[in-house]
């Protein structure tokens, strides 16, 4: 231990040397520069049985118009006032009803949508539309123009509820941020529904493209495609004893992340899985397409049923557990850490 008088005079040093916007680096390079990530974000799961409620009484509160974005923030608990998930995503249930448009707008951060309930909204992602069904992953590129809609009732149009997963919080981290609003409601249509998956959807893309855009030109990812690629390897005899069958979604044009801030995978278990423990330096968000099951996440357990939303922050030992078939879809930082040459994985054995 080190004697009082001692202490009181590192004190009053630095005191002093606060002054000049100096500090000791010796009082907190163990904090600096852990030996393992130690993170301020839990692992937590939000019930879509207890929120979904909330969700659409938003509806009745604010119009998509009004509100620019109808979103409820899920906040980790860890982040109080951050609206982060983890320190680099951020995650929100947005709600649009029959009738409704979000007005366009741009923004350098990118998003996803992943559809939790509802069909027949779409949504405009440079003068092009794609319809929204559930379990389809939907891309909004860094600074692209985009607005949303949904046919009025009359048409057919029912609320429809989707994960919103972007990557705010690090681009906050960055001071990176911009955007502006589009002069009109909505962008006009420019190209039919479908133009850019024939394009780049089939495993070919036009003869003269040169590709500079590091984001995925497709920007819709059927849910149906993913579902029936995930069934054939399993009933292929396909099954890792960690993450049962997984696939990344790929940019077709490069074969490298959708975006380049944020990864997503989809993964089937079958009933009765009980998968071995691994950790990863990226956090992941996942979103329960079909099923329930358990990820136990050290000392926390998390019961998930269908649409539920549950996060694993950085290095948090994971297993999965299954009492049915599940689907999961999740999203996760792993590009930008596999960018900055400091993505770990752990599988135990
Ligand atoms: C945004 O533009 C959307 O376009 C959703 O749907 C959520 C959260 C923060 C900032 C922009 C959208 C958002 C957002």
């Amino acid at each position: 231990m080190i004697p009082e008088s001692q202490r009181e005079d590192r004190a009053t040093y630095y005191e002093k040397i606060a002054f000049e916007r100096l500090a000791p680096l010796w009082e907190s390079l163990h904090n600096l520069v852990p030996r393992q990530p130690n993170p301020q974000a839990q692992a937590a799961i939000w019930k879509y049985a207890q929120v979904r409620d909330l969700v659409m009484q938003a509806g009745s509160l604010i119009s998509a118009e009004e509100a620019v974005r109808r979103v409820l923030i899920l906040e980790n608990p860890g982040l109080p006032g951050k609206s982060s998930m983890t320190p680099s995503l951020y995650a929100g249930l947005q709600l649009i009803l029959p009738g409704e448009i979000a007005p366009s707008h741009r923004h350098t951060q990118s998003a996803l949508r992943f559809i939790v309930e509802g069909q027949g909204a779409w949504t405009a992602v440079n003068g092009e539309r794609t319809t929204m069904r559930p379990g389809d992953f939907i891309i909004t590129p860094s600074w692209t123009w985009h607005d949303h809609g949904n046919p009025p009732l009359e048409e057919g149009g029912e609320p429809v509820v989707w994960l919103d997963g972007l990557d705010i919080p690090l681009l906050l981290h960055l001071d990176a941020g911009f955007a502006e609003n589009y002069p009109e409601v909505m962008q006009p249509v420019k190209r039919p529904e479908g133009d850019s998956f024939a394009r780049f959807g089939h495993n070919m893309m036009p003869v003269r493209d040169v590709i500079s855009d590091p984001t995925s030109p497709i920007f819709s990812y059927p849910y149906e495609r993913s579902r029936e690629a995930l069934d054939t390897l399993y009933r292929n005899g396909e099954l890792d004893d960690w993450d049962g069958v997984k696939l990344r979604y790929v940019n077709p044009a490069t074969g490298g992340w959708p975006m380049p801030t944020m990864g997503t995978f989809m993964q089937f278990l079958p009933k009765d899985f009980k998968g071995k423990e691994y950790r990863s330096t990226d956090s992941t968000v996942y979103c329960v397409v079909e099923g329930r099951g358990t990820a136990y996440v050290g000392e926390t357990t998390l019961r998930f049923d269908p649409h539920d939303v549950f996060v694993i922050p950085s290095w948090q030992p994971v297993r999965l557990e299954t009492d049915s078939e599940v689907v999961l879809f999740s999203y996760s930082d792993r590009p930008v850490l596999a960018a900055l040459n400091v993505l770990r994985e752990e599988r135990r054995g």
